[in-house]
């Protein structure tokens, strides 16, 4: 039985209502591969950026039971063990793997899985066969020809689709996934990424069209301007708190989100562990060429 959203509220960082959860989660970055293009996503392997997408290494399934050992030796608080990328946790069978594994070897770890959700619907039975308690999808517009600006394309079925047609199927993926997996009785929060000038009009629309698919919580993000949308700005934090005000009427709001990197260890906003678990590479930034 996976853990109820009561229980989330108090157990999980990222489904704390009102003040700042303090129970900690681990991330294991184990989803090399991607299926969607976001146009703002940078997937990077260092150790010194502070984002989604980053991390700085992707380990295998079987390494994943020493690295959460590991971790709760450094930070006994972690109660979640999480998979957010660096890449789609569907577009591979890693993170289901994975999860399975943990099921075994740490059943009181509340696990926590994180997709763009375009292959939701297909997998939804395996996702809930894992034994997954709390599942994020990201849907960053239900219009697709919103979310065409802000999604280059899809590779689905071997097949790659581009502008409103991609974005067409990826949404009714998300919505269906989100049904069966709420529907058999998990809860799902769904991340927007918030894009001034894209989605920002659009926002309660996505809030009251996620809730009455079956989510439970929302959790706005603000744009970090990068890869094709480094000319947009970030909303500003009124235009924030504005957009999830407006968004409560339909669904409870999540608030402190720390927008954590594919490798982040510890309690969100608090001392991250992942540089003590995680492999130190040295990033092309971290390099100087004599030539
Ligand atoms: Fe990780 Fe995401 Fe699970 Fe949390 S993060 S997979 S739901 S355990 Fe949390 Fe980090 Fe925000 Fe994500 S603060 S980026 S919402
Ligand atoms: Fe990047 Fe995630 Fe979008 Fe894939 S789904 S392109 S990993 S932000």
């Amino acid at each position: 039985m996976a853990v109820n959203y009561e229980e989330l509220t108090t157990k999980h960082p990222c489904f704390a209502l009102g003040k700042k959860g303090s129970s900690g989660r681990i991330h294991l970055p184990i989803s090399p591969a991607c299926n969607i293009e976001c146009k703002f996503c940078d997937r990077k392997i260092n150790d010194h950026e502070k984002r989604p997408g980053v991390t700085r290494e992707v380990i295998k399934p079987e390494e994943t039971p020493d690295v959460i050992r590991r971790s709760l030796e450094v930070c006994p608080d972690i109660t979640v063990a999480g998979i957010a990328g660096p890449g789609d946790t569907l577009a591979t069978d890693h993170a289901l793997e994975t999860f399975r594994l943990i099921a075994k070897e740490f059943p009181d770890i509340i696990k926590c899985m994180s997709t763009n959700g375009l292959l939701l619907a297909e997998k939804a039975d395996e996702v809930i066969n894992a034994g997954i308690d709390s599942l994020t999808v990201t849907v960053n517009a239900v219009d697709p020809d919103i979310e065409a600006k802000l999604n280059g394309g899809i590779l689905y079925h071997g097949v790659h689709y581009t502008s409103a047609e991609a974005a067409e199927i990826l949404i009714k993926n998300q919505l269906e996934g989100i049904r069966k997996i709420s529907g058999a009785g998990i809860t799902v929060k769904v991340n927007t990424v918030l894009v001034p000038g894209i989605n920002d009009e659009h926002i309660e629309e996505i809030a009251k069209a996620v809730s009455e698919t079956g989510a439970s919580i929302y959790n706005i993000i603000p744009l970090i301007p990068q890869h094709e949308l480094s000319d947009c700005r970030a909303p500003s934090c009124v235009e924030i708190d504005a957009a999830r005000q407006r968004c409560e009427k339909y669904i409870d709001v999540f608030r402190h989100c720390q927008r954590c990197r594919a490798d982040a260890i510890g309690v969100p906003g608090g001392e991250d562990f992942s540089d003590r678990i995680y492999l130190k590479r040295i990033s092309h930034k971290d390099t100087f060429s004599h030539g």
